[in-house]
Parts: structure tokens; C-alpha cells; sequence
């Protein structure tokens, strides 16, 4: 297969990464990455540190120089779930920026630190025909409706794919600066945000974390796309008036990119009357990557996520497993669940053949998600099949892998979790719980921190109700959708 990243070796004086006052062009890259490819040996697999920093995106084109699968996880994640990820991926070691306090949870895994310059020569790791492109390149953990996180094996080819396809979606050249903030161990902020950039020979200018001031810095020092979930717009959207700079910086922007969650029309149109600026959105998955996005050279849809990339077959079926809303005709604007096919699709969720056979009909994969078509076949997003997948801040969180750590505290009998709509989050995390003993229930600080300590803070809840029983149906299952509160702030203690 020809390099994932050809600008390693074609575009030597280009500046490739951007972190804060750090930069690395992409012979220094190519350099570091050839160095620490050196440092991964045999590795099977390698497990990368990734918190948001160079080193991550040194990391990750290393590994995948290599040919050795890499397993990005998040710095901040919980015990339990870090535990998981340990045990299921089973790597050879780990790779982490040099002193960093690595957690007892990692079992002594040989680790190796990430370099930023090269100590010996490298350069033959750049110019190293890549391995089988079927071959895994990444390794992404995301949330499902129960148990722990799934592994989602990504190729090379999928990755590759993709970008290409959404360089042509974008017009995505190697002039563009992207900007962003989003955390390093996801589709969105890695696969795209990382990975996208490299592969055009363009450059990544990384925020270190997400504010509205380091955006209008950031796009106002040579920026030209930028990317963020919903709640960044939202808080963008927020401080047009209060953040000096921002007004002029996002008008001055080629393309704003939204994704891995709905953004409010409201938010849309805040953003376009002061900026003139419309945000694409795109959809994707862990699981396909990207399927549609809004055209840069098409009409601006907002409430759209636009039309399926170059590759990207897209369908929608019914509850019978027909298709429906073909767009033609009479189906526009019916309701089904989105299927998709193409070379953009995930592997398999590594040790889970059960889940993948699961996950696909025929040779298409169920996304869960609801959707209808219009008559030009614009993709509109309406929702999702269950409720027990919620969206916060754009993470994707299983309910059912909250409910399992509450369910261990002595003091929660019954548990049910639920996403709650949030003006700034998109939804945020609930916790309904009966409580052991009636008259003294565990406080929701208590709860909270117990979450806390085995899954990453995101997925905390923020509010916690005390119910004297859940809505069940006869068969016993809780009725979710009956939980919510009649009146804002009335149920139970919060
Ligand atoms: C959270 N916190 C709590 C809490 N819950 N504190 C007390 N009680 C609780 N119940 C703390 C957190 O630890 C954190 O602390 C702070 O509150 C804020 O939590 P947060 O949830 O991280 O929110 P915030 O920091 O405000 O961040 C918002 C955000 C973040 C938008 C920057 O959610 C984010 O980076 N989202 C991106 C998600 C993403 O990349 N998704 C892509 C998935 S891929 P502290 O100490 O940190 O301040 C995908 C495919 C696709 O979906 O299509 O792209
Ligand atoms: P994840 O598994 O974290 O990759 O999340 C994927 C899910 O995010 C999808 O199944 C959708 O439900 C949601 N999603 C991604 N992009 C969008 C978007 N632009 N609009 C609405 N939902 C989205």
C-alpha cells in the first residue's frame, strides 16, 4: 500500500502538528515517529497514552509506520474501564509522553516513552512500504448500550478511505490549517482531526483544551477549518459578543465542521447571523467513520448532515427490515433506521464475534441511528432506536456500563440511567435510583464519586433522583421513557 502519509517524505519544511508553542514540520515527524517506531520492537499492539499533547500524534503515525495496531486511550479514564481496555487488547506496551505517572491499573505493561527527536536514523521508517492495508490500524473503544466498552478495529484502508473521501467532501488540501481541541482518543479528534491533516500534507494546530479565546487566536493566526462537537459551537455561539476577536475569526474561516452529535438550529443560526458563516455538519461512527457531510461546494443544509460521501452507500429500513424513504417520491421524509456500507466500515470489535455478527445485516451496519431522506437525499438525523445510548458533550455513554458500577453501591437497590436534554451538553448523564434503605439514602456526591472512580469524569452523572420504585412493565423491564420529571427540579434528591 502506498504511505498513509506521503507529506512525511514530500513535504520535509511543512509544518505538520501545532501544540500550544510546539511545533514539529514534517521532517522532524517524520523523524520522531521513525524514533519511537524504533522503541515499539515486536509490539503486537501498543497502547497510547493519549492525552492531548504532540506526543499523542507522534505516537499514533508511529504505530501505524510500524504496522503495530494502536489502542489510544483516554488519561482520564476510570479503573474499571481502563482495566477493560488492558485486558481485551492486551497490548505489549504502553506509550506515553516521558514522565508521565502511569496508573498501578496498567499491571506493570512495558512502556516506552514517546520521542520528539530522532537519536539515531529513522528516515527508513518514511519510506517503508506500509503494511497489508486490511491490517488493523487503530483500535478505538466506544461505549455500547451495556457492558463495557467495545473494541472497534479500524484498517488502514477505512482510515485512508475515508480521509480521502472527505478531502473531496471538503476540499481539504495541504493549504488548509485545521484547528481544534477535541480529546485525542476518538474518531473525531484523531481519526480526523489528527490523521486528516497529516494525510493532506496540511497542518494540525491543537488547542490543548477547547476555549472559545484559543479559537479566535487560533483561526486569526492563518487557522482555516475548524472542527468541534456541538457543545464547542454552542459555547462559541455563547461568547460572540463577550470574546474579542472570535466575530472576525470564524468569518475569516474556510470551513467550520461540526459532528459526533445533533447542533441545535438555534445554535446554527446565532452563528451564521454574526459570522455569515454556515457550519457543515457530518455524521459519522466509531464504527464507519464518516458517512454524510454537507458539501463545501453544496448548499448549506442546516439540520442536515447532508448526503453520503463518495463510496458510502446508505439506506434506511424499517422495523420489517424493508427499505423505505428512498427518496423518491412517496417515502420522502419517512422514518428508518440508517444502514451504511462502503470501505469506510469497521474490521470487527476485537474478541467480540457475537457483537459483530450483531451489528450487521447482510452486509450492511445497523447504526442504531433514525433518520429520514429528503427528495435530493440530504440525510436528517432524528434520533436514536434505544434509549440507552446517551450523548454528552459528544462522548457517547452506555447506560447500562453507569448503571453497573451504582449497582454496586450497598446503598442502590435499583438503578436506571438516562440522558437528560441539556442546552449545553446536548443531554447529560441522570441517575434514578431506589435506595437500599428508604430513610437513608446515599447522597448524589457520594454517587457521583463512586462513579468517578471507575469511569472517566464524563460519565459522572449530574444529577441523581431517589425514587421509591422505577416504571416497569409486566415483563419487569424499566420503562425509560417514563423517566423524567413532571416539573423541572420537583422529583426526589438532586
Ligand atoms: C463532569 N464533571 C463533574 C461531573 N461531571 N464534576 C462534578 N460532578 C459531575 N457530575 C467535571 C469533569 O470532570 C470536568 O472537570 C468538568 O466537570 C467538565 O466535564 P466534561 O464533561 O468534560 O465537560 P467539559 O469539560 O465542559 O467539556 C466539554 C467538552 C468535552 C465539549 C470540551 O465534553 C469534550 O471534549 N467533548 C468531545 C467529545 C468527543 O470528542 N467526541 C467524539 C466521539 S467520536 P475538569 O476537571 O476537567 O474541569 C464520534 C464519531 C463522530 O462521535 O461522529 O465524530
Ligand atoms: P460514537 O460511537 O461515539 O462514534 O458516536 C456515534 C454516534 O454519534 C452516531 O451513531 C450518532 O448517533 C451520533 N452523531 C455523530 N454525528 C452526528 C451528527 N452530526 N448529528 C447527530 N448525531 C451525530
Amino acid at each position: 500500500m502506498s504511505s498513509l502519509f506521503p507529506a512525511l517524505n514530500a513535504a520535509p519544511d511543512r509544518t505538520a502538528l501545532r501544540f500550544g508553542d510546539r511545533t514539529l514540520s514534517y521532517s522532524q515527524l517524520a523523524a520522531a515517529a521513525g524514533e519511537t517506531a524504533t522503541r515499539l520492537g515486536n509490539a503486537n499492539r501498543v497502547l497510547v497514552w493519549a492525552a492531548p499533547a504532540l506526543e499523542t500524534a507522534v505516537a499514533v503515525v508511529a504505530a501505524l509506520l510500524a504496522g503495530v495496531p494502536a489502542v489510544p486511550v483516554n488519561p482520564r479514564s476510570g479503573e474499571r474501564e481502563l482495566a477493560h481496555i488492558v485486558a481485551d487488547s492486551s497490548p505489549s506496551l504502553v506509550l506515553a509522553e516521558a514522565d508521565t505517572p502511569l496508573p498501578e491499573t496498567l499491571g506493570g505493561l512495558p512502556h516506552a516513552d514517546i520521542a520528539t527527536v530522532a537519536e539515531g536514523d529513522t528516515a527508513q521508517w518514511a519510506l517503508a512500504p506500509g503494511p497489508d492495508p486490511e491490517s488493523a490500524g487503530l483500535i478505538v473503544y466506544t461505549s455500547g448500550t451495556t457492558g463495557p466498552p467495545k473494541g472497534v478495529v479500524l484498517s488502514r484502508r477505512a482510515i485512508a478511505s475515508n480521509l480521502d473521501a472527505l478531502a473531496d467532501a471538503w476540499q481539504w488540501t495541504e493549504d488548509d490549517v485545521l484547528v481544534h481541541g477535541l480529546p485525542l482518543f476518538h474518531v473525531h479528534g484523531l481519526i480526523l482531526g489528527v490523521l486528516g491533516p497529516l494525510r493532506r500534507g496540511g497542518t494540525l494546530h491543537h488547542l490543548g483544551k477547547f476555549s472559545p479565546g484559543g479559537v479566535a487566536a487560533a483561526l486569526s493566526a492563518g487557522g482555516t477549518m475548524l472542527f468541534g462537537v456541538p457543545t464547542m459551537y454552542h459555547r462559541l455561539a455563547e461568547a460572540l459578543e463577550s470574546e474579542p476577536g472570535l466575530v472576525p475569526a470564524l468569518s475569516g474561516a474556510r470551513l467550520l465542521v461540526s459532528g459526533s452529535a445533533p447542533l441545535p438550529l438555534s445554535d446554527h443560526e446565532r452563528i451564521t447571523a454574526a459570522t455569515g458563516r454556515h457550519v457543515v455538519e457530518r455524521y459519522g461512527m466509531s464504527e464507519t467513520l464518516i458517512n454524510t457531510s454537507v458539501r463545501a461546494d453544496g448548499e448549506p443544509r442546516p439540520g442536515t448532515v447532508g448526503v453520503p460521501l463518495a463510496d458510502v452507500d446508505l439506506r434506511l429500513v424499517d422495523e420489517s427490515g424493508q427499505r423505505v424513504g428512498s427518496g423518491d417520491g412517496e417515502s420522502v421524509d419517512v422514518v428508518g433506521e440508517v444502514q451504511v456500507r462502503g470501505p469506510n466500515l469497521f474490521t470487527e470489535y476485537l474478541n467480540r464475534p457475537d457483537a459483530t455478527t450483531d451489528a450487521f445485516d447482510g452486509g450492511w451496519f445497523r447504526t442504531g441511528d433514525m433518520a429520514t431522506l429528503d427528495r435530493e437525499g440530504h440525510v436528517r438525523l432524528v434520533g436514536r432506536k434505544g434509549t440507552d445510548l446517551i450523548k454528552s458533550g459528544g462522548y457517547k455513554i452506555g447506560a447500562g456500563e453507569i448503571e453497573n458500577v451504582l449497582l454496586e453501591h450497598p446503598g442502590v437497590a435499583e438503578v436506571a440511567v438516562t440522558g437528560a436534554p441539556d442546552p449545553d451538553l446536548g443531554e447529560h448523564v441522570v441517575a434514578w435510583i431506589v435506595a437500599t434503605d428508604p430513610s437513608d439514602p446515599p447522597s448524589a456526591e457520594e454517587l457521583t464519586e463512586f462513579v468517578s472512580a471507575q469511569l472517566a469524569p464524563y460519565k459522572r452523572p449530574r444529577t441523581v433522583h431517589c425514587l421509591k420504585a422505577l416504571p416497569r412493565n409486566d415483563m419487569g423491564k424499566v420503562l425509560k421513557r417514563d423517566l423524567v420529571l413532571p416539573e423541572p427540579g420537583r422529583a426526589g434528591t438532586v
